[in-house]
């Protein structure tokens, strides 16, 4: 990883994971994003569990996390990826059931497109696993129209951000 250096900005993960011990996995995603490289988070949601969109298998547990950090943004991206690699994410077809996504939802207020990273996400906007945690915690970044539309998908806030202290492997 080069690790170029950004001046520091928020940038903001959504986490979710629908395989093994989910919210382990979510709260040790935690604690290893809090030990990237010239970062520190700033913000946990509550802990939310999803009916799966857009792909099958079990539910889903969401939350997403605001960083501070100095990391530039692909090389933010190398390391959500290696986090959700040492989780044992296997990648069989796309939107497969997983052990852990970290996804890039926001970067400051870059938009970004290139072949390995867009943002903000493009399926954010559709997603109440997404769009009611990201409001807990970043309500200036969600409008209430965004909310109506997704008000008809399953999904249940079941922990306040303490979560990520109270779940067994943190
Ligand atoms: N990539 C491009 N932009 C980004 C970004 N902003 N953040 C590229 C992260 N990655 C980004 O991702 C595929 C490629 O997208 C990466 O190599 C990266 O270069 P992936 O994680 O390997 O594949 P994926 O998970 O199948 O795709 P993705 O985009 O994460 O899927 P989605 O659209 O996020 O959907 N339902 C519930 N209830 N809860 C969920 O968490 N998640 C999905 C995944 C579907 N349904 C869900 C949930
Ligand atoms: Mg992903």
């Amino acid at each position: 990883m080069s690790q170029a250096q950004a001046p520091e900005g928020r940038a903001w993960i959504g986490l979710g994971a629908n395989l093994g011990d989910r919210g382990a996995a979510l709260a040790r995603a935690v604690q290893a994003l809090a030990a990237m490289p010239a970062t520190r988070v700033a913000q946990v949601s509550g802990l939310y569990a999803s009916a799966p969109i857009d792909a099958g298998g079990p539910d889903y547990l969401n939350a997403v996390v605001e960083l501070a950090t100095s990391l530039a943004p692909l090389d933010l991206l190398d390391a959500l990826q290696a986090i959700e690699q040492a989780a044992g994410r296997e990648r069989p077809y796309r939107n497969a059931p997983r052990t852990l996504d970290l996804d890039l939802l926001l970067y400051a207020d870059q938009q970004i497109a290139c072949e390995r990273l867009v943002v903000p996400h493009p399926r954010m906007g559709e997603r109440a696993f997404v769009l009611l945690p990201l409001a807990e915690i970043a309500p200036e970044r969600v409008t209430a129209v965004q909310l109506e539309a997704v008000g008809d998908q399953r999904i249940e806030r079941i922990e306040g951000p303490e979560w990520v202290g109270t779940v067994s492997g943190f």
